[in-house]
């Protein structure tokens, strides 16, 4: 009875598309991940068994199903910052209010300990120094990126721990932009008034987008290796160095490229910006004549100028002291890349695979610093080792091509490592450093194509350990918090994703393990190693072997389908040593010193690297206070102004905001500060003038209107109240206050 008379004075919110809403109702119960239709807001009119009458804004009245139907939040929690605030808290009202916010260009949220960013595809102009400024005077919005930055600068100084902001989410959703702007405001608060360090990082940001990012058909702007900026600081706060640490670089982009997405951005920056004399040094060519880059269909990008971001980006390099000679052998290495693309094969009358000697060889040999001969040895026939004597074997077409393209991604993938150790080193720390850092992490987010590969397999298991991270973290804050302020609480248990990272990493039957051992098979194929996944993994309810070459994994964030193809031969990711002695036989100082660095590295798989790089990151990570963003896109088209509801919802389910929000629901959704909960309802109190406090005054008012005390928890600094409770205060407020405006109505009238 209570519950429908709250129906009946309260706006709903209920599901839309009536025809055919059993239908999706079904569908919700089968798949708790699928994302509901639109709903739209109306008022019950009356209620008769099963069935209620709404009214909807536009004047339509309809009937469903009560049970499709959910209460919406009344006027007072239209638009909260904090989702936490919402009185009732379901999928649609958390819709409603980042819809409404972001439709007055306000991207930020929180979700109780998490901030929220959505993604706005446009320059809000809220970053920037005038808007550090204007932040620190609290002139803007307190709820920017710029407050998470504040609020572990100041715990590090206070609490003298470690801090990190962790950033979230999908594919284009705005975690390299979310950590840039991070970046620039712990400049602004350790940069001692000084402009350089900002511009210093604003600089490195160039240097490694231009080598690391991409357009994929996700964004155009995708990073392609996941990094990890750690800022030192002095015991006065101030910064005195950095470092940064970067996860697997994708390489088979150097050489492959999906239709409609582009290879690294420093290729077309090159070909099209750099000066006529470079261009003859380099023997460059535009973009259009190298194969590696046109195989896509797609060289520029709407809205990127590569032209004007070249000279740039040797500006970038100038700053973090990286000399001419230095930049000459850079672009050099990458000249020789796009022209070792161009280079083919052909096979002769005795079946013998020959390299075609065109000007692609030619100028390879002379960039790389070696004779056409020996680049053409190199490329198409493997050395044996006999007893006595060394024999050269011809190569097959596809290994020659192989190999062509595994000297391509190597020097690539090197001069990336090399670059950043470069970067590392113009950024060393300095003597006044204290041990204390804030790091910023900022990875390749999730990601689900149609045909996912063996990068998807590896940039989804770091986004499922982040997640790892993310959940037992929160849980342990949010709890926290309770304590901190005495409230009586039961621990609340979280959905874990540890069955999903168990998939791959127990031993030994996980999938990483499983992926390793077919590697060291010299008869197995990617056929066999789906095979054997289907064999072992079969019971992990988050595994699911499909025919052929495939399988399904159920990730936090969805189920992914991945091919093996190429999964084998990408783990191993073999360089010949023929391909390594012939890199040190080149006249050319990068090329001998990566070669060195290859014999040195142990010969691991990158499967194995990988595992063991995000150990020991997460581990880096588990020290530190985490401060943690979520990234949402809201729509795929890359366009301001378009949200997408069931995108959206989709990404709060994925990584679990909803959850969050939810726990802190079963706890107490609405918290007030005392003094800020006596303001609002203390002159509902006719004594209220007599007592003083904040707190006596709330626990007054609590008390006044009958308010269950199992529904509300008095803290040291702030009421919690269970969900609905507030709308009860809210609802006498109302009636008090049009009580009074009435009053006052009456009194001009009399006067009048
Ligand atoms: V990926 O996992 O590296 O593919 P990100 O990093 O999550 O992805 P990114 O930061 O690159 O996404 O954002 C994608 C694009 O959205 C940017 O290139 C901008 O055009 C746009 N964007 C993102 N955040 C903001 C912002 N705060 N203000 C303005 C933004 N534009
Ligand atoms: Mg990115």
């Amino acid at each position: 009875m209570w519950s429908l008379l709250m129906w009946h004075s309260l706006p709903v919110i209920h599901q839309g598309w009536f025809g055919n809403w059993m239908m999706m109702i079904t569908f919700l119960i089968s798949s708790k991940r699928q994302p509901r239709g639109q709903w739209e807001l109306g008022t019950i009119q009356s209620t008769s068994g099963e069935e209620a009458s709404i009214s909807l804004s536009n004047g339509n009245v309809i009937k469903v199903v009560r049970s499709e139907i959910l209460p919406a939040n009344p006027g007072v929690l239209e638009g909260v910052d904090d989702l936490i605030k919402l009185g009732y808290l379901n999928e649609p009202s958390v819709l409603h209010n980042l819809k409404l916010r972001y439709s007055q260009g306000m991207i930020y949220n929180k979700a109780g300990p998490i901030l929220i960013a959505l993604n706005p595809f446009k320059d809000l102009q809220t970053n920037g120094n005038d808007y550090v400024s204007a932040y620190r005077q609290r002139i803007i919005d307190s709820l920017h990126v710029y407050a998470v930055a504040d609020v572990a600068y100041n715990k590090m100084i206070r609490d003298e721990v470690n801090q990190s902001i962790i950033i979230s989410g999908e594919s284009g959703s705005g975690k390299t932009e979310t950590a840039k702007i991070a970046l620039q405001h712990l400049a602004a608060l350790g940069g001692g008034g000084s402009c350089a360090i900002e511009n210093e990082f604003l600089q490195i940001n160039r240097i490694l987008e231009a080598f690391g990012n991409a357009k994929t058909s996700r964004n155009n702007n995708s990073s392609r290796f996941g990094k990890l900026i750690e800022v030192h600081f002095s015991s006065m706060g101030k910064i005195c160095g950095a470092k940064i640490k970067t996860l697997l670089l994708e390489k088979s982009r150097v050489v492959q490229l999906a239709n409609g997405e582009r290879s690294y951005h420093i290729f077309y920056q090159l070909c099209a910006g750099s000066s006529s004399d470079l261009k003859e040094r380099l023997n460059l060519r535009a973009v259009c004549e190298y194969k590696y880059l046109v195989q896509s269909d797609c060289t520029s990008i709407d809205d990127a100028d590569d032209a004007k971001n070249f000279p740039q980006l040797k500006k970038a390099l100038d700053t973090v002291q990286i000399c001419k000679e230095d930049q000459e052998m850079i672009f050099k290495m990458l000249a020789a890349i796009l022209w070792l693309g161009n280079i083919s094969f052909q096979v002769d009358s005795e079946n013998h695979i020959e390299v075609v000697d065109d000007e692609a060889v030619t100028s390879t040999a002379q960039l790389m610093g070696c004779s056409s001969q020996e680049l053409m040895t190199a490329l198409c026939s493997h050395k044996i080792q006999s007893d006595e004597d060394t024999i050269a074997k011809n190569l097959t077409l596809r290994q020659a091509i192989e190999r062509r393209d595994a000297i391509a991604k190597f020097i690539y993938a090197s001069l990336f490592d090399w670059l950043v150790e470069q970067v590392n080193k113009s950024l060393e720390v300095g003597k006044q450093y204290t041990g204390k850092s804030i790091s910023i992490l900022d990875i390749y987010g999730f990601q689900t194509f149609q045909k996912n590969s063996f990068e998807q397999f590896y940039i989804n298991y770091a986004n499922e350990r982040i997640q790892q991270h993310f959940n037992r973290h929160l849980f342990k804050l949010e709890q926290e918090d309770y304590e901190l302020d005495g409230v009586d609480w039961t621990k609340v248990d979280f959905e874990d994703n540890e069955v999903c990272l168990d998939l791959f990493e127990k031993k030994p039957h996980g999938l990483l393990s499983l992926l390793d051992e077919e590697s060291n098979l010299a008869k197995a194929s990617d056929l066999t190693f789906a095979n054997k996944l289907k064999h072992h993994l079969n019971a992990n309810p988050c595994f699911k072997g499909e025919k052929g070459r495939a399988f399904r994994v159920r990730h936090y964030a969805g189920e992914v389908l991945y091919d093996t193809n190429g999964f084998l031969e990408k783990n191993r990711d073999m360089l010949s040593s023929d391909s390594i002695q012939f890199l040190s036989s080149c006249n050319c100082e990068l090329l001998q010193l990566f070669s060195k660095m290859f014999n040195q590295s142990q010969m691991q798989s990158v499967a194995t690297k990988f595992k063991v790089q995000l150990f020991m990151l997460m581990h880096q990570l588990e020290s530190t206070t985490p401060h943690f963003i979520r990234c949402i896109k809201p729509n795929t088209k890359q366009l301001p102004g378009i949200f997408d509801e069931v995108l959206v919802l989709q990404q709060l389910r994925c990584c679990e905001v909803l959850e969050v929000v939810r726990v802190s629901r079963a706890g107490y959704p609405t918290r007030m500060a005392h003094q800020e909960f006596s303001r609002r309802y203390g002159f509902l109190l006719s004594e209220a003038n007599v007592l003083q406090d904040p707190l006596s005054i709330s626990v007054a008012v609590l008390q006044k209107f009958n308010i269950p005390s199992e529904m509300y928890h008095v803290g040291y600094t702030k009421l919690y109240l269970r969900a609905g409770q507030i709308d009860s205060l809210e609802n006498k407020r109302k009636q008090v206050l049009q009580g009074i405006l009435g009053i006052q109505k009456c009194f001009r009238g009399h006067r009048a």
